[in-house]
């Protein structure tokens, strides 16, 4: 069977979420977002025990950076707890949570295909020059490489791309962005390593949103959680701050949507990128009591 404490295959997490929605037709529906530059059917995760209600909605993705593999283990987890847990899913009643647990399908498979491969961090697009890939991270049209990106289409790290929505997988989170601009009142990035949990602006460090307070406490809070639950406190700050680097997607979330609470959520400290399997079932249960925090505010809030 298919154990939630393990890493999978993108097709293996697609069947996952086949059968999860099968079982629970009247809790979750996916929606086809349209297919990943090599061709893989990418699907949102919609988990609502009343679509028609207008609930506040939480817009988690997961796997932009193919490498942190630990982030799309978490977005699973967080399926999984939400759909067969009945203690989580009252807390979590009033508010829909959308999941898109693999944000760059061709990178993470091709993380998986060789050893010599498993650093691959960007997408992995054709560029000019013979070089593949764009980091999705720096892609986002808000303040588009203004800091923190490569213009170099072969670098490996932060080649901002061509142009802003230059890869079909952040115009597709764009997409779900604007379709529930409305009701999305929080949008959490996962990735790893070094937990923290930061909110904007990424783009700069010399000064934050007026809201800031806003999301500095909603993050403290859910760290709180985390650490009560065993785990690591987070590092609370502006991502700016940490380290300035723009086109990321928590930034045009907040800046261009308006999204009120806006994150990335750094998982895990030690290992760096290669976070070890049999540590998951330790650690994904810890981040699920930060969700629960982050899910008690935005239905107490709105
Ligand atoms: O640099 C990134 O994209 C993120 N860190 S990672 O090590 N996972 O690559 C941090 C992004 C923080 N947000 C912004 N700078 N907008
Ligand atoms: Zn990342």
């Amino acid at each position: 069977g298919f154990s939630i404490f393990e890493y999978h295959s993108f097709q293996a997490i697609q069947e996952y979420l086949e059968n999860v929605a099968k079982r629970h037709p009247d809790l979750v529906t996916l929606q086809n977002l349209g297919t990943s530059y090599q061709g893989r059917r990418m699907k949102l995760v919609k988990i609502s025990s009343d679509p028609n209600a207008n609930n506040p909605i939480i817009f988690i993705d997961a796997g932009i950076h193919a490498r942190e593999w630990v982030a799309p283990a978490m977005a699973l987890y967080l399926v999984h707890r939400l759909v067969n847990d009945p203690e989580a899913r009252q807390e979590l009643d009033g508010v829909d949570w959308y999941i898109l647990p693999v944000v760059n399908p061709d990178g993470y498979e091709y993380t998986r295909t060789s050893r010599s491969n498993r650093l691959w961090r960007k997408t992995r697009s054709k560029n000019n020059l013979g070089c593949f890939g764009v980091d999705g991270n720096r892609n986002y049209g808000f303040k588009w490489a203004v800091s923190g990106v490569s213009s170099n289409p072969c670098d490996t790290e932060t080649y901002a791309g061509p142009k802003p929505f230059s890869e079909v997988e952040t115009v597709m989170v764009r997409n779900v962005m604007m379709e529930n601009r409305n009701r999305l009142k929080l949008y959490v990035s996962l990735h790893s390593y070094g937990q923290y949990l930061v909110y904007p602006w990424g783009y700069t460090g010399d000064f934050l949103p007026k809201e800031w307070k806003k999301l500095d406490s909603l993050a403290r809070t859910v760290s709180d959680a985390v650490q009560r639950a065993g785990g690591k406190p987070f590092k609370v700050l502006s991502a700016g701050k940490w380290y300035p680097a723009a086109g990321g997607s928590d930034d045009f979330a907040y800046g261009v949507i308006g999204v009120p609470y806006s994150y990335t959520m750094e998982l895990t400290d030690g290992y760096e990128f290669l976070y070890p399997e049999r540590l998951l079932r330790v650690v994904l249960p810890q981040f699920f009591e930060g969700f629960r925090a982050f899910g008690a505010q935005i239905k107490k809030e709105f």
